[in-house]
Formats: structure tokens, sequence, C-alpha cells
């Protein structure tokens, strides 16, 4: 039985292994992160690390988890270290991440969540809560004032359960003992996304007490960013693959390609990391990289989530593989998706896309499709809706896209087609599966008018766009092919040749 990993082990590390170019324990916490998660411990932790080894400064991170303690349970007992597989094709590093000082376990202690927050000491809070953590409206993107957390948060009846509820608390703590404002710094999958957690913030802040509200308004500093870095759930073989190459057992071990991005708005209040040296791009406007990122990794992810499931894959890096569908996809990003885009100088779009469709390929992060599939009402809206509807705008009859849609409905219907069920994890997307159930799926299935119904009722969808009828009547024909004639069908017709 190896030991396990530990301050009091680190040396026993093989030399091959990067280690913490640091004393974590003469680094104090300067950042709280919420929503600990495999992404913010490949992501914006390894920013963390490399600056603490490049320069003095108290950016240690306390990382809150919302709901589940077992993040916790697997970190506390290696003094909350863990080694990250960085791989691609052609590099791999093992490197033991030091910067998470503690993790949270919000539920069963929510005063030390907003006494972390509210400490003098805590400049930045981080965030990573997925896109239903916002606990917006996915079509209106205003707060979801029927969700039952947000009510409790706004009306004070129990401890803080959403963001919102802490940072809201966090504020009238720290407006109460005169302390400084924070910068917030959102790193998930929205565009705009920390001023759609502001508003959100806001519209609670004001039905509790405006004065609250204004003390937000001023003094937190709402920075949007984009987030880029792969990084599949990991599974036992991971573990125990990572602790065996280290010699260290390893409980937190986790994978993700070597490639990762993020692109901070400089919206900054008060002291921060100098995010530069962190290996971060700091801009005045992050909107064009995340329009970018969101539409072409993103949407092409979605894309191949639910493309890839119907046509029987598991991973990622399987379907990307199948011609037919890299072909759809790469057509996808290039002549719909990046005819949205605004120019970035920086950036070459032709050599994104290659690399996006490589980075996809990448068989040292097996990505599950159904990872992807998830939450699908809450990622289309940024991801394939809004492009969709500006190519609409300008005329385009945007194929692409509407068959995106028509794949994301196929794949709802298939979930509920006998003796092909499966479990849809989209809360917004269950709401659909009444309007599935096999009485409904005829032979006449999927008419004009079922799939209008269907787009209307998901709420993703504008008058707009359901009044348009070339639109409606193209993402009906092609649901309908792909789901009685099989996608593959509809694939190699429309992509090949
Ligand atoms: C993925 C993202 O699961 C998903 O929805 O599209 O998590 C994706 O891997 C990251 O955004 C990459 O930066």
């Amino acid at each position: 039985m190896n030991d396990s990993l530990s301050y009091a082990t680190l040396d026993k590390l093989p030399a091959s292994v990067k280690r913490p170019g640091y004393d974590p324990h003469s680094r104090a916490v300067g950042i709280v992160h919420m929503g600990i998660g495999n992404f913010h411990r490949a992501h914006q932790a390894v920013f963390i690390d490399d600056l603490l080894g490049k320069t003095d400064g108290d950016w240690r991170i306390i990382a809150v988890s919302l709901r589940s303690p077992a993040m916790r349970d697997k970190m506390r007992e290696q003094d909350y270290l863990y080694t990250l597989k960085e791989k691609d094709a052609g590099q791999e590093q093992l490197r033991v991440i030091g910067a998470i000082d503690s993790v949270l376990v919000a539920p069963e202690n929510p005063s030390a969540v907003i006494d972390a927050l509210a400490s003098p000491n805590t400049y930045v809070v981080t965030i990573t809560v997925t896109e239903k953590g916002y606990c917006l409206i996915p079509g209106s993107r205003e707060l979801d004032l029927d969700n039952p957390d947000i009510q409790s948060d706004i009306t004070r009846a129990a401890a803080p359960k959403t963001l919102i509820g802490f940072l809201l608390e966090a504020s009238r703590v720290r407006r109460a003992k005169d302390l400084p404002g924070l910068n917030i710094l959102s790193c998930d999958n929205l565009p705009d996304n920390a001023q759609l957690l502001k508003h959100g913030l806001l519209t609670a802040a004001r039905l509790q007490d405006s004065e609250l509200a204004s003390w937000i308004e001023t003094h937190l500093g709402f920075c949007s960013t984009m987030v880029d870095r792969i990084v599949p759930a990991t599974t036992a073989q991971h573990v125990d693959s990572i602790s065996q190459a280290t010699g260290l057992s390893d409980a937190g071990a986790l994978l993700s390609e070597t490639f990762r991005q993020w692109v901070i708005e400089d919206n900054f209040v008060t002291r921060s990391p100098n995010w530069r040296l962190a290996g971060a791009l700091v801009v005045d406007d992050v909107a064009p990289y995340e329009a970018m990122k969101l539409r072409l990794l993103n949407g092409s992810h979605s894309a191949l989530a639910y493309m890839g499931h119907l046509l029987g894959f598991e991973f990622i890096h399987q379907a990307v593989a199948e011609p037919a569908l890299k072909q759809f996809v790469s057509n996808l990003m290039r002549q719909d998706m990046v005819p949205t885009l605004a120019n970035l100088q920086d950036v070459d779009l032709a050599q994104y896309c290659d690399s996006i469709l490589a980075r996809f390929a990448n068989t040292a992060v097996p990505y599950r499709c159904q990872q992807v599939a998830n939450d699908g009402s809450q990622k289309l809206p940024q991801r394939i809706i809004q492009p969709l509807s500006q190519a609409r705008a300008a005329g385009k009859l945007a194929i692409g896209p509407a068959t995106v849609i028509a794949a994301w409905l196929a794949y709802l219907a298939r979930s509920c087609k006998q003796g092909e069920e499966f479990s849809i994890n989209d809360s917004g997307a269950e709401k659909l599966l009444p309007m599935l159930t096999r009485q409904q799926l005829t032979a006449q299935f999927p008419s004009l008018e079922h799939t209008q119904a269907l787009l209307t009722h998901s709420g993703l969808f504008s008058k707009t766009l359901l009044d348009d009828t070339a639109l409606m009547t193209l993402i009906q024909t092609t649901f309908s092919r792909i789901y009685r004639e099989g996608l593959a069908t509809v694939l190699n017709e429309k992509v090949i040749g």
C-alpha cells in the first residue's frame, strides 16, 4: 500500500513530477472560490499555483462546495494537495498543485463560507457554479424568482443556499464592517457572465434592501472572464494510474489537456493578483473572446455530444473521428459561427477552428458525450441559439445550428423511445419529456406543430424565431429525418458530396 500524497510525503515524489514552486504554508489566503469541481482544480487553481511560484503574495484559495462534501472529504486527508496530469498527443506533465488552502462545504457550515467571503484578507472571489448555478431563467436571463432556493435567500428564511444568497450575506457583512469591496470573477460558460451575475444579485438585493443594492453596485467589481480547458470527469481508473505514476496514493488526482486559457476583464475595484504573471490575458472587453469560445468550441462540443450520442459514440474523441461528423462540425464553425463573430486582432479564427478539432480528438482526455449533453437547455442559448438568431437576422438559412437543434430534439425523443430509454440530466428539458411520451411518438411524429410546440415550451426561442416558418420547417424536417432514417443517413447526404 502506497503512502498518501501530503506535505509530509512531497519529497517522495519522483523528480519528473512538478511540485509547488513555493512553500504553501508561507502563503495566506486571498481568494475564495465558489463551486469547487474538477474544472476549478485544473484551471484557476493552476494559474494561481504558477503565480505563487513566480512571485510573493498571499493568494492561496479557500474553495467552497455549494453542495456535496465529496471533494472536501477526498482532499482533506492529503492537505488539499492533488496531482494533475496534463496530457495531449505530444506532451505529458504530472504536477502537484498546492494553491488550495482548504475546502468548505456550504450546507454543513454556511457561516464559515460567509466569514471567508467577508474576511478583510479576501480580495477576490472566483466562481464556477455551472450555468444553472446563476439561477436565471434561460430564455430571458432574469433571476428566477420562482426558484425556491432563491426565494429562501431573498427572504433570508434560512442560511444561504445559492451563490446569490452567499454574495448577498457577505456584502451585508462587509458593508456593516466598512470593509473594501471584492473583485468578482465569473468563470462559467455564459456570455457576459459577471454582468449576468451582477444583474441577478442586484435584483435579489433590491428586493431586500435598496441600500445594500447600492453598496453592491459601488463596491463589487464584476469581471467577466472567458475560461478554456478540457477537463473530463475522473474515473477510478484515472486516479489509480496517476497514483501509480507518482508512487503516492491520491484520491484527488485528475486529468486535463495541456491547453489552457483565461481572459479576464479589467473591472477590478480592489487588490488583485498579477493575473498576467499567472498567464492570463487581461482585457478591457472580454465579450468577443467569450462569444468566440462559446460558439466555436462549446457550440461544436454540444453538436458532437448530441450527434455523437445519436450515432452510438460514448466519447467526444470518438465522435470527432467520424468523418461525416467532423466535416459537419467544421462547416458549423466556419460557415455558420465565424461570420457571427467580431474580428479579434490577436486571434486567427481559421487556426482556432483547427485547434479545436485537434483538441477534441485528444484521446488522453476522454470526455463523455453525455457530460456535454447535460443541461442542454442551459447551454444551447449561448452556444447555438444566439448565433442562429443572428444568422437568421442577416438573412442566412443557418443549416448547421438548425441541425444541432434538430439533433437535440431527436436526442430527447430517443430518451423516451421504447428499448432505447436513457435519462436526461437537464431540469429545463425534463418539462419537454411529457410531450414525447410513447403515445405521441406516432407514425406522423414529429409534425411541424409538435416541433413548434416543443420549442415554444422549452422557453429558449424568441417569438421571432418561432414565427420564422422557414426555420421551423427546416428544424422539423431535419428532426423528422434524423428520427426516422437515422443521423448517419442525414449527415452523409447533407455534408458529404
Ligand atoms: C463542455 C465544457 O461540458 C461542457 O459543456 O462543453 O465544459 C468544455 O469542455 C469547456 O468549456 C472547455 O473549456
